[in-house]
């Protein structure tokens, strides 16, 4: 049947080239050459490749001169090429085995065939085998269609045709150089056929910001690519003069019309898709606007009776080349697009209100904003410093953003999240101090200073640590880089978390490093009176020790977005069984886990307190902690009492889901045990334990706790509030 060229461009994809060659390695269709284009990559990557390409004789690597772009790294694979087709795979990719072999089995006679493209964010258990009905739909009319995402990917080109046609990629332009291989292709075919069975696996990047695909290239740098390869393509496609007789002649111009109107229909939907949204920013309109109403001049006219009176109003401007009307209509029809977005829902219609009105107004010097875990809470640092400030500095407000009201100490307002209130304070004060982040769509106050407590000291990766991303939102580096340039102040419990904070978010402002305000309390009550205090509040037994159960949540168990799931692994009635003689036991879930616990039978033994507000006070109540990977233990550890770790799925906890900073098997103070019955063997061993790691927790003491001293929130206020 014939040789195929499989052609690659790579550019530091180390992290993803393995499993990339290896899916065409797989191929069930082996007459195959390789051909990995190292387009400049960095070290780690070009090593990388060296060993890819010893791994299969039909393997062949060059190496461009630094960073040329796809287009340019493309063509030199072509030069190379030695099949008779040729297949165009990037290197983050993935090919279900058989694609190649359903493609070369329906070229027949075509010049080029397409197969189906899906994008997804790669899961861990990816393993697509697709058998294929091998059933195939032939387009004629409709050949633009197959390639309304300009992706020359997924396509298998006859080499004798490439080559008759000089088919090239534009090496001007480093993202959107497939059009013209695509364009110039199709106007020189009349029939490609499509096969949705030959499906291919496009990466959508988790990461845009340290390693972008060249989708997540910058706005600007997009548009200015674009508008650049369509002024080039439609004078390539009006010059592309190559028929002599007359009925030839009128075929190519049927084909040079087509050409054309795929080419300003793909301009247009980029205008409203991208540079639209670019625009919402006025600034960039002056640089690009001659370029663009440049390209508006090859524009054909009537195609624009299809669209919009909004976009027939913008073109007018460009058409004209009046810049002054453009920006004007541009600002009209932005705040009537944003206007009818807030008209959606409620909280749309704050968001609003808060971009559009509240944030321009001036913020109250003396006003604070305070949230704790997403309102769910009166705790955490955010709690401490607080109250710290309402003794010693009562010339300020405060204001307490909370999911429900609730009894707090002190004359702060208090705001229902999301609640007009809550976005007309967040506006108005000067200071926000919240332990998580904050919506994105909160943009700065002008003078606004945020104080990020954040919310304990990482054992699992962080944000720009994780590899990938298996929770809920993909996009979540993206958005978590975008929202953390906005603190002004990070608080930091050790010096192991500095380091890790300033790598993993990518942070370079203010680090207070006072220890956790959140711990002061740790060193503050924790007295005999104030333990049977807070017992009494909260309605525990006097005459029975307190084990804590606090774990943490699952990157992979949830109902949807943000609401995960936790099944209680430790048995209860054996707990009960073998310890509730001496022992009750405090259950206090993650404020991600939507489960509710039943354990009313358990009733005199088992007390939920997951909704419990602070649990720095029930740590102060417990006489002992078991835990999983949560950071609740550096902070329990100020307290030098014996902590277990209920870790029955460790192995997949750090190799699958997340990854571990410290070496959890040799450096955790206490035992990690796997089931309930070696739990309650250690709880009657509770000396003997102690004893066998004093050594490790004094040198975990010193490491994690050693900063916290019971004066954080003091520290902190004066650094921040001067
Ligand atoms: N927490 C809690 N109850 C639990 C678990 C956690 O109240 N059962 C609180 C503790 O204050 C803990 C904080 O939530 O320190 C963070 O919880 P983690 O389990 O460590 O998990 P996560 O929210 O993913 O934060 O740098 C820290 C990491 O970001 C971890």
């Amino acid at each position: 049947m014939g040789k195929v060229s499989i052609i690659m461009p790579v550019y530091n994809t180390a992290e993803f080239i393995d499993k990339s060659v290896q899916s065409l390695i797989r191929q069930t269709y082996t007459d195959l050459e390789i051909i990995l284009i190292n387009d400049g990559s960095n070290e780690s990557c070009t090593r990388k490749l060296t060993e890819i390409a010893a791994m299969d004789n039909r393997i062949k690597l060059y190496h461009l001169q630094g960073n040329k772009g796809t287009g340019a790294a493309r063509n030199v694979g072509m030069d190379r090429a030695t099949g008779d087709f040729i297949y165009f795979f990037d290197s983050d990719d993935y090919l279900p085995e058989k694609t190649i072999e359903i493609l070369m089995r329906h070229i027949k006679h075509h010049d080029l065939i397409r197969g189906k493209m899906k994008t997804t964010y790669f899961g861990s258990g990816m393993a697509i085998i697709l058998d294929g009905l091998f059933k195939v739909k032939m387009h004629t009319e409709e050949k633009y269609h197959l390639f309304k995402n300009e992706s020359v990917l997924n396509c298998l080109f006859r080499t004798e045709f490439v080559q008759r046609h000089q088919l090239r990629f534009m090496e001007d332009a480093r993202i959107y150089s497939d059009l013209s291989f695509i364009v110039m292709a199709l106007m020189n075919t009349q029939q490609v056929p499509y096969v949705k069975e030959a499906v291919y696996f496009k990466r959508k990047r988790n990461d845009a910001i340290s390693n972008p695909s060249l989708d997540q290239s910058a706005a600007a740098e997009k548009v200015e690519n674009y508008i650049h390869v369509y002024t080039h393509l439609k004078k390539q496609v009006a010059d592309d003069v190559y028929a002599t007789d007359e009925a030839d002649q009128e075929w190519v111009m049927s084909e040079k019309a087509q050409a054309n109107h795929f080419l300003d229909r793909h301009f247009l939907n980029f205008y409203r898709k991208t540079i639209v949204t670019y625009f919402k920013d006025e600034a960039n309109v002056e640089p690009l606007f001659e370029r663009l109403s440049d390209a508006f001049q090859l524009l054909d006219r009537d195609i624009l009776q299809d669209y919009s009176w909004i976009l027939k109003n913008e073109a007018k401007p460009l058409l004209m080349r009046n810049k002054s009307k453009y920006v004007s209509v541009n600002r009209r029809h932005k705040e009537m697009r944003q206007f009818k977005q807030a008209l959606k829902t409620k909280k749309k219609f704050y968001i609003y209100l808060y971009q559009r009105f509240f944030v321009k107004r001036k913020t109250n010097e003396k006003l604070v904003f305070f949230e704790s875990f997403l309102g769910k809470n009166y705790s955490d640092s955010p709690k401490y410093i607080y109250e710290y400030m309402l003794k010693k500095h009562p010339d300020y407000t405060f204001v307490w953003s909370f999911n429900e009201k609730k009894q707090i100490l002190g004359n702060a307002k208090q705001v229902i999240r999301f609640s007009l209130r809550y976005f007309y304070y967040l506006a108005k004060a000067k200071y926000w101090v919240s332990n998580s982040r904050l919506p994105r769509y909160l943009n700065k106050p002008d003078g606004n200073i945020f104080l990020q407590t954040w919310h304990g000291t990482p054992l699992k990766h962080l944000v720009f640590d994780m590899d990938d991303v298996h929770s809920a939102d993909p996009k979540y580096k993206a958005h978590f880089y975008e929202q953390s340039r906005r603190w002004d102040y990070l608080s930091s419990p050790n010096r192991y978390s500095s380091d890790i904070f300033r790598r993993a978010f990518k942070y370079d402002g203010d680090m207070l490093e006072f220890g956790y305000p959140r711990n002061d309390i740790l060193y503050q009550k924790n007295t005999t009176e104030d333990i049977q205090q807070l017992k009494e509040k909260m309605g525990l037994p006097h005459d029975k020790k307190v084990i804590l159960y606090a774990p943490t949540w699952r990157d992979d168990e949830f109902y949807s977005r943000g609401k995960y799931k936790f099944t209680l692994q430790m048995d209860l009635h054996r707990m009960q069984e073998e310890l509730g003689r001496d022992y009750i036991i405090v259950l206090r879930m993650h404020y991600f886990i939507a489960s509710v616990l039943d354990i009313s039978e358990f009733e005199g033994f088992a007390y939920d307190f997951s909704s419990y507000d602070d649990i720095a006070e029930l740590y102060l109540v417990s006489d002992m902690l078991i835990t999983d990977y949560s950071s609740v233990f550096f902070d329990y550890a100020n307290l030098k009492r014996p902590i277990m770790f209920f870790m029955y799925d460790l192995e997949k906890y750090r190799d699958q889901l997340r990854g571990f900073y410290i070496d959890v098997e040799n450096e955790v103070p206490g035992p990690i045990v796997r089931t309930t019955e070696e739990i309650v063997a250690s709880v009657k061993n509770l000396p003997e334990i102690a004893q066998a790691y004093q050594e490790k927790y004094d040198t975990f003491y010193e490491r994690f706790c050693k900063w916290d001293d019971g004066n954080a929130a003091a520290k902190t206020v004066e650094a921040v509030f001067k």
